[in-house]
């Protein structure tokens, strides 16, 4: 007869990017828990061990795209340019992972399949898909957002006789482009940020649009030793400023609308912060994700900027044709993106208009009956955001619910932390939370800190089991709605935020549109309030 031997910690946390890494570090090194992380790559990284596509740059600038409780480890890292590249965001990760001794408590290629609630032990019981099995009171997923691909359904892809690929499961051996027709289907941030490095090396890049996006210059560039000093003598500030804004970025909104001033100050002032680039642009005004009439300012003068980028007006019209308003979808930053389109390598097609029909062995066929030959087609389609990552693992709660049932309606969450019948389940960064719309590690850090001072505040008062109300959660759920429908963001009807790039999913407006500020005061309030809409058991 053979025994499977069950390992039995305090805690477990799925995922090893930068909520896991944290999460690992708080319970083990300040609480003293015993902690298992999980993590299905065979390195740490998350987001940046998976995706690996040509140009991988995070948006956030680098100053800011750090943890920032150890002041240590600020000292210690210098980031070499304006945003960091998913390269250096490894080495990044790899080096605080090596600095906290974190890698002897992570088992890597361990995929979770399966984790249920046994109410009777008041423990967890998380199944991996190699079979290993552990059991611990608290399970706390660090899966990030973006993490589950959306590869969609298009018939005869398995025909294709070239090459494919999704960009968030890159190989990590890279793709040689030279002398290949390479389609690549998406325009996102990542299609956005791919397509001019692809062009650089293929003989030809097709760029499948289905959805004209907006984007604004990157300007990335190696950060100089001035900025470099002035970061590292000034983390209290950025700390500060980055705490204090709704998105979690290290720049302050302005104090103005768009309506202040006249369309010649206006046109200065974006033409300003063009030439500044990056996410800062939409902190030119504080109404241009809650007045449409400010946010048409904005979103004019950035499609007249792609008419004066590209040379074919046809292409231009076609870049140009959006049908959001700015912002309302991720805005993706780029590094000469609608020059791209000035190449005599790369065409653009408008497959709202024409729209995909099916893959053959040569390539891409659109409805007009025209096929596109391809040796490589890169699909840079995005994620089942948010409730993907989450969903794919076999959750279940009390009595055997599933975590898929429970939110069948689209998620429901108090504060994103906690889902009624998942008693000692917290989601770092889930849906209902700022998570998407903050700068991610200040998210992350929040998130983790906050876990963290629950369970030590438990541990301190003999108590073993939280669970989310199902009163407070239906309150926060109509928060978070109410969130989102004070600003433009669901106005962009196909957006990831609100699942409607995913076929059948749920349109709900997920992450929490408040404000990280805000967000961050309600939580620390519901903890100074001994954990209001939690209860709290022995
Ligand atoms: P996104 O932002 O979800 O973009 C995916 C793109 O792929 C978008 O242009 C989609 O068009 C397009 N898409 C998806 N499915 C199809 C099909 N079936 N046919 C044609 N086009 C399709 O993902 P990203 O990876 O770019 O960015 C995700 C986040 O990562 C980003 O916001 C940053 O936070 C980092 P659609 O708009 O749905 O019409």
């Amino acid at each position: 007869m053979s025994t499977v031997a069950v390992e039995t910690l305090d805690a477990i946390v799925v995922g090893a990017g930068f909520s896991g890494l944290y999460q690992l570090h708080t319970l083990r090194d300040q609480l003293g828990l015993s902690v298992k992380l999980l993590e299905a790559g065979n390195g740490v990284g998350g987001t940046w061990y998976w995706n690996r596509y040509p140009g991988a740059r995070c948006d956030s600038e680098s100053h800011s795209y750090a943890y920032y409780f150890s002041e240590e480890l600020l000292q210690e890292w210098t980031w070499s340019e304006r945003y960091p590249g998913q390269a250096e965001i490894l080495r990044y990760l790899n080096h605080v992972a090596d600095r906290f001794e974190l890698k002897r408590d992570i088992r890597f290629g361990a995929r979770v399949s399966q984790a249920s609630y046994d109410a009777a032990a008041n423990r967890w019981q998380v199944r991996t898909e190699a079979g290993e099995t552990y059991r611990a009171r608290f399970l706390i997923t660090a899966v990030g957002c973006l993490s589950s691909a959306n590869i969609p359904d298009i018939p005869g892809l398995e025909s294709f006789a070239g090459a494919w690929y999704h960009t968030g499961q890159w190989p990590h051996q890279g793709v040689d482009f030279a002398g290949k027709r390479v389609g690549m289907i998406g325009t996102g941030s990542t299609g956005i940020q791919a397509a001019p490095v692809i062009a650089a090396s293929a003989q030809h890049l097709t760029v499948f649009q289905r959805t004209a996006n907006y984007s604004i210059p990157a300007r990335n560039a190696p950060l100089d030793e001035e900025f470099k000093l002035w970061a590292r003598d000034n983390t209290s500030r950025i700390r500060e400023v980055m705490h204090g804004t709704p998105n979690g970025h290290p720049f302050v909104i302005e104090d103005r609308s768009a309506h202040d001033v006249t369309p010649e100050q206006r046109q200065a002032i974006y033409e300003a912060a063009w030439e500044k680039g990056g996410l800062q642009f939409r902190a030119a005004f504080r109404d241009l994700l809650t007045d449409q009439a400010a946010n048409d300012t904005a979103s004019e003068f950035l499609r007249s900027k792609i008419g004066e980028i590209v040379k074919d007006p046809g292409t231009a019209a076609k870049l140009a044709a959006i049908d959001h308003p700015f912002a309302t979808k991720r805005p993706p930053i780029d590094t000469n993106y609608f020059e791209t389109f000035n190449r005599d390598n790369v065409t653009l097609v408008d497959v709202r208009a024409t729209p995909i029909e099916r893959i053959t062995p040569d390539g891409l066929m659109t409805r007009d009956g025209t096929l596109y030959p391809l040796d490589i087609i890169v699909f840079a389609t995005g994620f089942d955001a948010m409730t993907g990552p989450l969903l794919k693992m076999d959750i279940r709660g009390d009595g055997g619910v599933s975590l898929r049932d429970a939110w069948h309606a689209g998620p429901i969450t108090y504060l994103g932390l906690q889902t009624p019948g998942f008693p000692n389940l917290f989601t770092i960064t889930g849906p209902g939370s700022p998570s998407v719309l903050c700068n991610m590690p200040v998210a992350i850090e929040q998130h983790v800190d906050w876990i963290t001072d629950c369970i030590r505040d438990m541990r301190a008062r003999g108590l073993t089991r939280i669970e989310a109300t199902p009163e407070a959660t239906q309150r926060w759920v109509e928060h978070v709605n109410e969130a989102a429908n004070a600003t433009l963001l669901p106005k962009a009807g196909h957006s990831w935020y609100l699942g409607a790039n995913i076929p059948g999913k749920p349109r709900v407006f997920m992450p929490y549109a408040g404000g990280m500020a805000r967000y961050r005061a309600t939580c620390a309030d519901v903890a100074a309030r001994n954990y209001e809409g939690f209860a709290r058991t022995a």
